[in-house]
């Protein structure tokens, strides 16, 4: 299952907002390094097309999509040197897919820590650049000898002299303006700076009418990281509070204060896209369920999330988008209407396909 770390200073909301996302119970507290050990949760990706499949389809039972959340604990300046969490904190950091910034931007005098958003971001990019520095460079004079050695290494020392670079002027790769075929050859050096990266502006209750105000201040500084970053505003406090509301009570509330379906489904669903994530579905009496694929597999590939068996005896796949299926009111009508394509095993599968997966074992 593809994780998302959330990575940010002591204090910034981390565990508020893994709590949140995942309905789990772990310690949220006024003080530094509340957090030791990381927390690991599970939460659910909301997808409204699935919830109107399983209407259709009378599904007894619907399977959300799901992404791994990291709680780590909290980052000082001085981590890449051993501060504070140190080693432990970075190499928590090494092993998930996706880094989820919490920047705090709340005010409150029991919350020690500063509340400027952006004095966070620069703790942190300094501190995680830092850290990639010190690998690239402990690591960029082998390699510049094996190249010598082994011309088709080039392409590799050439990225790396591109991160080491960037990185001693402090800037992380996300934001260097590096090509993608160059962030993919540092790929095998597991860099911190070299995932996707959400920024979570995380908003005095009191704010919510000025968020867009107090992201745009993040987003003028993160608008160098294009498609690789994405920058999002919410209350942590108020998330948290409504998340653990019965749903209609929950709706109540969000509702109430204007947030709308609230902040979370959109953060879960902002990070599953920035990982290159997409969803397609299955769907009839007995289930309808949201499976992941990465953007760009073609169909035996995505029979294989399912089942092992589907991908090796695969045959072909029948595909109808969700919304065309919705609108025919049935599978077996598509069907009888001849709505349902037949595709093979070259087919790039669409964000929103629904499958039926014939095979042959
Ligand atoms: N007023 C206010 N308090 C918040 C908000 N978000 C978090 N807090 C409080 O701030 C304190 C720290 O929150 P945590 O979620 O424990 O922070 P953390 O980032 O996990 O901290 P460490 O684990 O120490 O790194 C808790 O007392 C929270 O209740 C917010 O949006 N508004
Ligand atoms: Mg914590």
């Amino acid at each position: 299952m593809e994780r998302f770390g959330l990575v940010g200073l002591p204090n910034a909301g981390k565990s508020s907002l893994f709590n949140a996302l995942t309905k789990g119970g772990a310690l949220a507290a006024p003080y530094a390094f509340a957090t030791k050990d990381p927390n690991v949760g599970v939460a659910r990706v909301p997808d409204h097309r699935l919830e109107a499949l399983a209407e259709m389809s009378r599904s007894r039972n619907v399977v959300h999509a799901t992404v791994q959340v990291v709680d780590i604990g909290g980052l000082v300046e001085g981590a890449s040197k051993g501060e504070g969490l140190g080693n432990r904190f970075l190499g928590g950091i090494r092993e998930v897919d996706a880094v989820v910034l919490v920047l705090r931007a709340f005010v409150d005098d029991d919350v020690p820590g500063p509340s400027d958003p952006l004095e966070h971001l620069r703790i942190l990019e300094t501190e995680l650049a830092l850290a990639d520095l010190e690998s690239v460079e402990s690591q960029i004079e082998r390699r510049r000898k094996a190249a010598k050695a082994d011309r088709s290494l080039a392409d590799e020392v050439t990225a790396l002299e591109a991160a080491l670079a960037a990185l001693s002027e402090g800037r992380p790769l996300y934001r260097a303006g590096l090509d993608p075929a160059t962030r993919a050859l540092l790929r095998p050096y597991f860099l911190l700076t070299n995932k996707p990266v959400l920024a979570v502006v995380n908003v005095g209750e009191d704010d919510l009418d000025r968020v867009d105000e107090v992201v745009a201040r993040v987003q003028a500084e993160l608008a160098s990281g294009g498609e690789d970053v994405a920058v999002l505003g919410l209350s942590i406090q108020l998330e948290a509070e409504a998340a653990q509301l019965s749903d209609d009570d929950r709706a109540e509330m969000l509702d109430a204060l204007g947030l709308g379906e609230g902040a979370l489904p959109r953060m879960v669903r902002a990070a599953y896209h920035l990982l290159g994530l997409r969803t397609f579905f299955t769907t009839g009496e007995k289930e309808s369920r949201a499976w992941t694929f990465r953007a760009g597999a073609r169909a035996p590939e995505c029979a294989g999330v399912i089942h092992s068996d589907m991908q090796r005896g695969f045959i072909r796949a029948e595909v109808i988008h969700w919304d065309e299926l919705l609108e025919i009111g049935s599978w077996t009508k598509a069907r009888e209407l001849g709505k349902l394509r037949v595709e093979g095993k070259d087919y790039e599968v669409v964000d929103g396909d629904v499958l039926e997966i014939r095979f042959n074992v």
